[in-house]
Order: structure tokens, then C-alpha cells, then sequence
């Protein structure tokens, strides 16, 4: 059921925010970027207001690192699309600034972008980690993206209650063969092979603040074992995908839709929009 404002709308805020032309250059040379605040005290209140009403609903996370029979509780909850059940998200100003930023850092037209988003959290004391991965590992075979991810934690973030951690210039060094972490392909929590950790920058952040990171960056977040709950709401920019003329081979892909028996792509969400994939 879609969102009757039941927190109203997004506190109202002018804060504006552009990055500068060394912030795109570090982005460029690095794959990612730290921006101390791109968004409002406010609306990280009103933010998790919407992220809590998210969780009520058992049926609109799933737990990316747990079989879905396994009764224990959830080590780590993900909810996508949160902006379809509560559109009113894109018209926050961490929306509105990333977008911004997402365009400058891709060097695109504003225009050109559109958003789908997902909320993630990680329960206090024991969590999952998310373990080293490249975005673009888990998107569709039959598409080409251009796309940048934005990372937004709804309070101050330390590296034990899960803060992003990259690896630097990692997006120049293609895509990193991945797994199911467990040795499951049906549980869908990816690693990338051949990691070297040692070359980890963490990044923890305060609050109104978040990261950039391109698809193919190599990130990670901890397990978190503070006593408080880690809530972010990732935002994925991109330009509408294409169709490959041919997939690439993507054996972690196969071996999940062999073992749920999910399928190619469909649809894919623009700006709060279920868009059908281009044909072939
Ligand atoms: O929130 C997390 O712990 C991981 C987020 C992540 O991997 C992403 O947004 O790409």
C-alpha cells in the first residue's frame, strides 16, 4: 500500500550542496569520496521515521545473508525500493543534493539520472558484515549501467557499528570474480575474491554526512557490535540501462537463478517508477 504522508513531507530545507572540481578529480582517482553533510538534522529525523515504518513490515525486507526458512532473527535487513511505498523520499534534500553530486561526479547532465533506492540495517551487538564486493556484481548480465552509489547513514557512524570501508582505485581494476559468501548460491550476500584488506580506508562519518562510490569500487561495512541499531538508506544514480547485445558472464548470477529459479530482468525503477527493460 503506497504512503498517505503518514509523517508528512520531507522537512523543507534550501541547504544546497555541489561538489568542487578536486572532490570530482579525488572521485575519479580514487572510485569514492566522503561528503560531511549532505543533508538536514531534520530530515535525518524524518528519514527514520520512514526507515522504521519500513522495518515494521516483515514482508518488505529481506535478509541478504540468511536462508529465508532460518528462524533466527534478522543479522541483517534490506529493504528495496523504499521510495515506491513512500515516494515523498524523493523529495528529500539528500535526494535532491545527491543527485547533484551523483551528476557532477559521472560528469552527466542532472537530467539524466534517475534513482532507485534501498534501506539497509544492521541490529545492535551482533550483525552481519557486508562483506567486500563491487556493486556491479550484483546487477543483471543483459544490461550495461553507468551508474554511482550514495551511501547515507541516518546518525554518526564509527567503523564498529558498520561505517563504509573502500578500497582505493579499486574501480580501475575491473570486475573481481564473486561468490555466495556462505558456499549457498541461494543466499545472496556476495565476497569478492582476492581482496587485499590491507589497502582498506575506513570511513566513518557524522551525521548528515555520506560517501559516493563508483560500481566497481571494492567496499565493505563490519559487523555491528555497538549497542545502538545501524540504519543507512543507499541511493543508487544511474542512467536508464541498455541491453547488452550480449550478457557477460557473471557464474555467481547463474548460479543464484539456477538454484531460486529467478529470472533475467524484467523492470528495473526509475525515480519511483517501475520501468519494463528494453527489449532486445
Ligand atoms: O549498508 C551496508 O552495510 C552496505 C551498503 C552497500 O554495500 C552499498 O550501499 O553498496
Amino acid at each position: 500500500m503506497s504512503s498517505t504522508l503518514r509523517f508528512g513531507p520531507p522537512p523543507m530545507s534550501s541547504f544546497t550542496v555541489e561538489p568542487r572540481p578536486e572532490e570530482v578529480e579525488q572521485f575519479e582517482a580514487n572510485g569514492f569520496l566522503v561528503v560531511e553533510r549532505i543533508t538536514t538534522d531534520d530530515e535525518l529525523e524524518w528519514l527514520t521515521l520512514v526507515f522504521d515504518a519500513v522495518f515494521e513490515d516483515e514482508t518488505a525486507y529481506f535478509r541478504p545473508g540468511q536462508h529465508p526458512d532460518d528462524p533466527a532473527p534478522s543479522l541483517l535487513s534490506q529493504s528495496l525500493f523504499p521510495e515506491l511505498r513512500f515516494p515523498e523520499l524523493l523529495q528529500t534534500t539528500y535526494v535532491r543534493n545527491a543527485r547533484r553530486y551523483a551528476a557532477a561526479l559521472l560528469r552527466l547532465p542532472e537530467e539524466e539520472l534517475t534513482m532507485w533506492g534501498h534501506m539497509i540495517r544492521k541490529p545492535p551487538h551482533t550483525s552481519l558484515a557486508a562483506p567486500w564486493h563491487q556493486d556491479e556484481a550484483y546487477w543483471e548480465p543483459e544490461l550495461a549501467y553507468n551508474a554511482i552509489g550514495t551511501w547515507l547513514p541516518l546518525h554518526d557512524v564509527t567503523v564498529e557499528r558498520g561505517a563504509m570501508q573502500f578500497i582505493a582505485g579499486s574501480h580501475l581494476e575491473g570486475l573481481l570474480d564473486h561468490r555466495a559468501e556462505s558456499g549457498d548460491p541461494r543466499i545472496n550476500l556476495l565476497v569478492a575474491d582476492s581482496v587485499d584488506e590491507s589497502r582498506a580506508v575506513a570511513c566513518p562519518l557524522p551525521a548528515g554526512g555520506a560517501t559516493f562510490h563508483h560500481p566497481r569500487t571494492l567496499h565493505y561495512t563490519a559487523p555491528n557490535t555497538t549497542a545502538l541499531p545501524r540504519l543507512a538508506f543507499p541511493v543508487e544514480f544511474q542512467v536508464h540501462p541498455v541491453r547488452r547485445s550480449t550478457p557477460v558472464e557473471r557464474p555467481w548470477v547463474t548460479a543464484f537463478r539456477e538454484a531460486t529459479g529467478a529470472t533475467g530482468p524484467t523492470t528495473y525503477v526509475a525515480d519511483g517508477v517501475v520501468v519494463p527493460v528494453p527489449r532486445a
